[in-house]
């Protein structure tokens, strides 16, 4: 069945459940719920809704208004105490699971410079995005990669990873991403401390970059047959490179202009098991239409401004913001500047979504392919 099946059946209620409350039958409820039991037709029209209908909502955090709330805990708290100091992104329809979209976590960690937060590892796979400041490093597995602004890392799960900011550096915000509450749904969470706090550094600084990176070209005497790309770190200068090249070679998508995924360089495949990332460049004035599909994703904008239509609520964005698209939400994106490009980086859960054959994705067709506002 496809989505538009889904449409011309969706007004057949007779085949719905339809019971009203009867003293007897609340009787008998009360009867089956001692068992541990419960009769469907209660429940069947919430679990087996027409749609997705997610519970999350579309939310933008502003970075400048959130940026200095996020300091000032450096003053509160050490990375020791807090083993990771974080502000994260909690959802309003999220909050029971700490998600930040679906079951997608997200959070802004922040480090001056000789701080070091310790090693651990964990099931979740996580990944960085570097916001702002000089020397920031992650420790993935004795690799150690330096990270500048638009750099994008992985910390796959189970691998160990530690974080810090060189003594001569300047103080670092990055945006942390991890499928925590998706791990914790599917009761499959574990978390391990480094027995010495840290690691070595056992390989040369930027290995993975300089083994398995080069474009086109993968090494002939290293394998690999880890679940997660041998490739921890993807920098933002050679990604800006790719999508401008890719964007002048072609049209627009409608919807996401030219957009490209961080990719395995193994496999062509997705960066982790969970957890997919891409990143979209919308041309000067580029204005998107509307569409949706299964699936959570995060942004954050890298470059430029616009705003995004959200289920029929506009969000402007800056760059640094980030913001949310729940699952099946209408979603459109429009460049504002007549002069340079945007930039959207992106996290999501469509390596699930696709392993688990849940993707499905639709156009707006009406009014043109753009959603009516909803007003305030
Ligand atoms: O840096 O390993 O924001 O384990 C949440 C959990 C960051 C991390 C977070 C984590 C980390």
């Amino acid at each position: 069945m496809n989505s538009t099946d889904y449409d011309t059946h969706r007004e057949n209620v007779a085949g719905r459940s339809d019971v009203e409350d009867t003293p007897e039958l609340v009787a008998y409820y009360k009867e089956l719920e001692r068992l541990n039991t419960a009769a469907l037709w209660t429940v069947a029209n919430k679990i087996e809704p027409w749609q997705p209908k997610s519970v999350s909502v579309p939310v933008l955090w502003r970075y400048q208004g959130l940026r200095e709330h996020v300091l000032r805990s450096v003053s509160l708290v050490t990375p020791e105490k807090a083993g990771r100091r974080v502000i994260y992104l909690d959802n309003p329809g999220r909050r029971d699971v700490s998600a930040a979209v679906g079951w997608l976590y997200s959070g802004l960690q922040v480090m001056h410079p000789g701080e070091i937060a310790s090693a651990h590892a964990h099931s979740s796979s996580a990944l960085r995005f570097i916001m702002e400041g000089k020397g920031a490093y992650t420790i993935v597995d004795g690799h150690k990669m330096a990270l500048g602004a638009n750099d994008f890392v992985l910390t796959p799960n189970g691998t160990w990873h530690e974080h810090g900011v060189e003594a001569d550096g300047l103080p670092c915000i990055w945006q942390d991403g991890l499928d925590i509450p998706l791990v914790n749904a599917l009761e499959a969470g574990f978390f391990t401390v480094h027995p010495d706090l840290h690691q070595a550094v056992t390989h040369p600084v930027d290995d993975s970059v300089a083994l398995w990176s080069a474009a086109g070209l993968r090494p002939h005497d290293l394998g690999w047959n880890k679940p997660y790309s041998p490739l921890f770190k993807y920098q933002w200068e050679p990604t800006y490179e790719a999508l401008r090249r890719y964007a002048a070679g072609r049209e627009d998508s409608p919807f996401d202009g030219a957009l490209m995924h961080y990719t395995n360089p193994v496999n062509g495949g997705h960066v982790m098991a969970t957890i997919g990332a891409s990143m979209q460049l919308l041309r000067p004035g580029f204005v998107g239409k509307a569409h949706r599909h299964t699936g959570s994703f995060l942004y954050q904008v890298a470059k430029g401004q616009g705003y995004s239509i959200i289920e029929g609520r506009r969000f402007d964005w800056q760059e640094r913001d980030i913001f949310c698209v729940p699952s099946w939400a209408w979603h459109e994106h429009v460049n504002t500047s007549r002069t340079d490009d945007a930039c959207l980086f992106c996290f999501n859960d469509l390596p699930v979504m696709e392993k688990l054959s849940l993707y499905r994705e639709e156009a707006l067709v009406d009014n043109g392919g753009h959603q009516p506002l909803i007003a305030a």
